[in-house]
């Protein structure tokens, strides 16, 4: 297949570029390169010295013999110039990934949840409108997030649709809707607004969707970005961009105290970025058919409690575990159980945690320790005006310690 990677410089989109080069497909990467300018915004930079795109299609083209095209392209803003692309490549498929994707940026000012509204809204309805407007049949993968259905305990989540039944005047009407949307964050809110744009132009249009609601992904190398150093994936650590479990076990290569938000009773899905490329390359392969409505996967291999991955890490590597006020707006305790049928019966055989985790510890927050900077790993983004304040004293506290 021909395909465009929109989003293909990031943490997921760079290491899923590779992998579909590595199986043979023809890759096109398009990135306005906006993470790498938010790094610069945040005083912070990847745990991995990852290298300039030029430089990545390089060394790429030297170990494999294979290339990949980059354009940098503003898909929120440029929406001729997507247009256009899309008709002269013909692709046979698009992967989406090129969204800001951190719901800790995205609270942090009227200015970042503006930003992160116009730039992922924006970027996806281009992508949909441009298809249609060129008339073409181009499958789209997009990456949505399992926090559009929210996370609180309850029946299992299914995957996108829930069969339900409307009582009205004595009568019961079934119907199957998309499952009803519970954001916890502007970023998350985006994704479930991008949800309704795929209905929308599935039902218009026809345009042939899959989306994937992804947990959080952890880990950092795949098969492919550890051919050479040079092209080693991204890894973020700080308050806003580092997730979860990739910051815990970055705390503890550097012995900082393991920053559990609240009780840390907070319960997520999660699944490691080889599996992330893996799913993509199914979805890939498994497209829907013409006049199928969206389909909705929920990639997603595994659920955690935060405060069990802490003690896990700390069991570990002696690092203590430090309960700070928590930043965001989000329930204490909840627990969560996800349908995940569809990948697994598309041939998925998931990493599970405990077979990639001291890979991870050791081979790549260890070997990047000395590119750590402590100052930005507590969290600098509050929900809300009050937090701030509770957040600063800990801040302070934890500074003095
Ligand atoms: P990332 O920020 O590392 O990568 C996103 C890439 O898109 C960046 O390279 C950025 O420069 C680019 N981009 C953003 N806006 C753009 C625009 N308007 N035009 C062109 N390029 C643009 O994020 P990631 O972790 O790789 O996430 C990729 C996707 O996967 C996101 O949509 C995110 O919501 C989803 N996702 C990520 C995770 C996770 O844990 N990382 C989990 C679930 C879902
Ligand atoms: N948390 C801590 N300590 C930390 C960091 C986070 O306790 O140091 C807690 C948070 O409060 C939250 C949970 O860990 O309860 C997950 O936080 P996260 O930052 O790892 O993940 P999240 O903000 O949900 O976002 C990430 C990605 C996003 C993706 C989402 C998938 O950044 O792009 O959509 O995971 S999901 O969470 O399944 O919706």
């Amino acid at each position: 297949m021909k395909i465009i990677v929109l989003g293909g410089d990031g943490f997921c989109g760079w290491p899923t570029a590779l992998h579909l080069s590595q199986a043979g497909h023809e890759i096109i990467i398009v990135d306005n390169l906006s993470r790498r300018n938010i790094d610069n915004e945040l005083e912070c930079s990847s745990l991995t010295p990852i290298q300039p795109m030029g430089t990545r299609l390089r060394v790429w083209q030297e170990v494999t013999g294979k290339s990949i095209r980059f354009i940098k392209l503003d898909i929120a803003k440029e929406y001729v110039e997507l247009r256009d692309l899309l008709a002269a490549e013909k692709p046979d498929a698009v992967v989406h990934f090129a969204e800001q994707r951190a719901a800790p940026y995205s609270m942090k000012s009227p200015r970042h949840k503006t930003y992160t509204v116009d730039n992922n809204l924006n970027a996806t309805h281009n992508l949909l409108c441009a298809i249609v407007e060129n008339d073409q049949d181009i499958h789209v993968v997009h990456l949505g997030t399992m926090g559009v259905y929210g996370y609180s305990t309850g029946p299992k989540i299914p995957e996108g649709y829930l069969q339900i039944k409307v009582v009205s005047d004595g009568k019961e009407y079934p119907h199957t809707i998309l499952h009803p949307a519970y954001p916890g964050s502007i970023y998350h809110m985006t994704k479930t607004q991008d949800a309704l744009f795929f209905q929308f132009y599935n039902k218009n249009d026809g345009v042939r969707v899959t989306d994937l609601h992804q947990g959080v992904v952890w880990g950092t190398n795949t098969a492919e970005t550890l051919l050479d150093e040079r092209l080693v994936n991204r890894f973020d650590y700080d308050g806003d961009y580092g997730t979860v479990l990739n910051r815990f076990l970055m705390q503890a290569a550097v012995g900082y105290p393991l920053t559990v938000y609240g009780t840390g009773g907070q319960t997520r899905a999660f699944i490691h970025i080889r599996d992330t490329v893996r799913c993509i390359e199914l979805a890939l392969e498994n497209p829907p058919a013409a006049g199928d409505p969206v389909h909705i996967f929920n990639q997603v291999t595994e659920t955690h409690r935060v405060r069990d991955l802490a003690n896990l890490v700390s069991g570990m590597t002696d690092v203590p575990v430090q309960n700070i006020s928590n930043p965001r707006n989000e329930a204490d305790e909840n627990d969560l159980v996800v349908e995940n049928e569809k990948f697994l019966s598309l041939g998925l055989n998931p990493t599970t945690l405990s077979e990639g985790l001291m890979e991870e510890v050791t081979e790549i927050a260890k070997k990047y320790a000395d590119r750590c900077d402590e100052s930005v790993i507590l969290p600098r983004s509050m929900w809300t005006q009050a937090k701030l304040s509770v957040v600063d004293e800990d801040v302070s506290e934890a500074d003095a310690g």
